[in-house]
C-alpha cells in the first residue's frame, strides 16, 4: 500500500514557471511578491523560477500550455486578477481563463496552478493581495505541495514498473 503526499522540504531541484497577467497591476505586484516570497523562503532557487508576462488573464492559458510542453518545469503557476466591472466582460474572461488553465494541465500532464483572483470589487481583490492575506503565497504553497506529490507518485510508479518488468513472463505475479 502506498500513501502519496507532497512535502515542502525537498524543493532544491524544483523548477517553476510563472505566467503573470499585467491587468490590475496594483494587485498583481503584490500577488507576485507573495508568490516569490513563499517559493524562495521554502528553498526554491531564484534561478529556477522563470517568468512570462502577458497582457491579461485571458492570455494566460495559452502561454501556460506553451511553457508546460517544454518539459522544463515541475509546475506552471498562473497569477491573474479579474475584477468585476459594469458589463458582463468579467464573466467571459474568468470562465475562459479557468477553462483554459484546467484544459492545459489535463492536456499536458503538467501541474498548472490556478492562481487567478476573481473579485467583485477592488476592495475584495486587495484583501486577497496582502491587506488580509496574500493568495500569491497560498498559490506558491499549492505548487510546491503538488509538484512534490506528483514527483512522489511518478517515482513510485517507475520503481514498480521496473520491478514488474523484471519478473520473467509466465511467473505468477
Ligand atoms: N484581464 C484581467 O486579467 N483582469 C480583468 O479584470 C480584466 N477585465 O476586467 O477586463 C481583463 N481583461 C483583459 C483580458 O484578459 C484580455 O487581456 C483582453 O481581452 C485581450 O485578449
Amino acid at each position: 500500500m502506498a500513501v502519496f503526499e507532497g512535502n515542502f522540504t525537498d524543493t532544491e531541484s524544483l523548477h517553476f514557471a510563472l505566467v503573470l497577467g499585467r491587468f490590475n497591476d496594483l494587485i498583481m505586484t503584490r500577488l507576485v511578491q507573495g508568490c516569490l516570497d513563499a517559493l524562495t523562503r521554502h528553498g526554491v532557487k531564484e534561478n529556477h523560477i522563470d517568468r512570462a508576462w502577458v497582457p491579461g488573464s485571458f492570455e494566460i492559458p495559452l502561454v501556460a500550455r506553451e511553457l508546460a510542453i517544454t518539459g522544463n518545469y515541475d509546475a506552471v503557476i498562473c497569477l491573474g486578477a479579474i475584477i468585476r466591472g459594469d458589463t458582463p466582460h468579467f464573466d467571459f474572461v474568468a470562465a475562459e481563463t479557468a477553462k483554459g488553465i484546467a484544459g492545459a494541465a489535463l492536456q499536458t500532464g503538467v501541474l498548472i496552478v490556478f492562481g487567478i483572483i476573481t473579485a467583485d470589487n477592488m476592495q475584495q481583490a486587495l484583501e486577497r493581495a496582502g491587506i488580509k492575506t496574500n493568495k500569491g503565497w497560498d498559490y506558491a504553497m499549492n505548487a510546491i505541495e503538488m509538484a512534490s506529490l506528483l514527483r512522489h507518485i511518478r517515482k513510485v510508479a517507475s520503481v514498480r514498473s521496473e520491478r514488474f518488468n523484471a519478473i520473467p513472463p509466465g511467473t505468477d505475479r
